[in-house]
């Protein structure tokens, strides 16, 4: 176990130095060869823009591929990476990879079932993969003919289906393209290298015959709300990067992430599989995370996180300022595991009870720090490991603190370094909202609780203030 989490470590870094778009200390902003919608808007231009995406604070990240047929298993034998890598981790030759596409024929899908999930899940916009790095387009794209409409037997268009489905129940929709890699198309990008000659090639030749013509297709296809890059690689210069601006720049809403590359900062922080222990001041920042240890469904991963776990990531992330972008990995007949409908379920059970303290929130009002440094484990980026107490969270709005008890301390809830003016306090659950007993002396807060918290996981107690 360790030693997989130490590779996982080492591999979160090599992705890491391979974006190329995190900022360097110190250094100056690189002038780009094309402004970007960031370069140019207003700040007021830009809160209008990001609004829907802030209030949001929760959403569906599903990967979605051909992968889901090995699931996981090449030549009988499990492949120890995540289910979107078996290409690359398993060293298939293209051939073979495309083999799997004639066998993918999800007749199981339901654009219907899937958005209802994510909405009663309290989730508020989709992210689905376009294409991931193996290339293949899960929309029938006239650009390449490795895709859902020529190379399988399923003759429909899940984007489209979902797309539209979403809208019509309210929900955003936004597209995964990984732009560099692409184990397929020659030319394309590959983390480790290449494997197979017929992934040799020129990389501008692969970007301008297959990238960029898809990204103009889905741009114009689908208007996604969202576009999310992955792994730039060094390949993304800053050049080819401010062609797919231009198109990018025809699209005045659209949210991108700090993927694209080529020194463009994007819209969104995007940390992968962690919550940073203070969040992004003063930036837009979204965690995306797996339910379980592939993004990619694969048949043998069970290991699935907790309901618990999962809500708690959520509130701390709210706490912090950050949206929570959590993924589901369906199977190849098109269905979402039912293990992880089940939390999704729960998690909106809880959410429609307590949206409230998550939905449109700002930050913590309080500076406690819930955690510490490790002084002997690292962290990917070999800094000492944050480790969290789950004790609770803090998430606010005008007039209003809500403090997400995740254990239920006995009698009172004290703070020793309230910056705020208590005027009155309740449980969100409490339909009557029945007034709890309030004591500040300075900083020192209090506020006296029933003995038992109407929720397992996270009761949310209200807090008003004088703002
Ligand atoms: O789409 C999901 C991942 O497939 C993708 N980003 C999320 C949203 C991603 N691509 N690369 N990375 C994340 C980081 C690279 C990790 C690697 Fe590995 C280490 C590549 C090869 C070794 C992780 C561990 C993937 C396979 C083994």
């Amino acid at each position: 176990m360790k030693s997989r989490l130490a590779r996982y470590a080492v591999a979160c870094s090599i992705a890491a130095a391979l974006a190329g778009t995190q900022a360097q200390a110190g250094a100056p902003p690189t002038p780009h060869p094309v402004a970007a919608i960031q370069d140019t808007e207003t700040p007021a231009q830009r809160d209008a823009r990001m609004a829907w995406w802030r209030e949001a604070r929760f959403g569906m990240f599903i990967h979605w591929g051909i992968y889901a047929v090995p699931a996981g298993f090449w030549q009988g034998k499990p492949v120890d990476d995540a289910g979107e890598w078996i290409m690359n981790a398993g060293k298939i030759p293209v051939a073979d990879y495309k083999k799997f596409a004639p066998q993918f024929n999800p007749t199981q899908f339901d654009a219907h079932t899937w958005v209802s999930l994510a909405k009663a899940a309290g989730m508020k916009y989709i992210v689905i993969t376009s294409k991931h790095h193996d290339g293949f387009a899960m929309y029938p794209s006239k650009a390449n003919p490795f895709n859902i409409a020529d190379a399988t037997p399923f003759k429909r268009d899940p984007l489209r289906e979902l797309a539209d489905e979403a809208r019509r129940q309210g929900l955003k929709f936004g597209l995964y393209y990984s732009q560099a890699q692409d184990w397929t198309a020659p030319g394309g990008a590959a983390m480790g290298g290449h494997w197979d000659k017929a992934q040799d090639g020129d990389f501008a030749h692969y970007l301008h015959t297959k990238a960029i013509p898809q990204l103009k297709e889905i741009l114009a296809t689908y208007h996604p709300d969202v576009l999310w890059f992955d792994t730039p690689t060094a390949a993304m210069t800053p050049q080819l990067s401010s062609e797919i601006v231009s198109l990018l720049n025809q699209y005045p809403q659209l949210i991108w992430n700090n993927r694209l590359g080529g020194g463009y900062p994007g819209d969104t922080e995007t940390p992968e599989q962690h919550i940073p222990p203070q969040g992004f001041s003063g930036k837009d920042w979204e965690t995306c995370m797996t339910i379980n240890d592939t993004w990619g469904y694969k048949s043998n991963d069970t290991h699935f996180k907790s309901t618990k776990v999962l809500l708690q990531n959520l509130v701390d992330i709210a706490s912090k300022g950050g949206n929570y972008l959590l993924n589901v990995g369906p199977d190849a007949h098109g269905v979402i595991p039912a293990p992880e409908a089940e939390r999704l379920q729960q998690i909106g059970h809880w959410l429609d009870v307590n949206g409230e303290s998550i939905y449109g929130t700002s930050p913590t009002p309080f500076a406690d720090a819930h955690g510490s440094f490790s002084s002997s484990e690292k962290d990917q980026d070999g800094k000492p490991r944050w480790i969290p107490v789950w004790d609770w969270r803090a998430t606010s709005k005008p007039g209003k603190v809500y403090v997400h008890l995740f254990q239920w301390p006995s009698k009172s809830f004290h703070v020793d370094d309230a910056d705020i003016q208590a005027t009155g306090a309740y449980l969100l659950a409490d339909p009557h909202h029945t007034p709890l007993k309030v004591t500040q002396h300075g900083k020192q807060l209090d506020v006296q609780l029933p003995a038992k918290p109407l929720d397992s996981i996270d009761t949310v107690l209200v807090i008003q203030t004088k703002s």
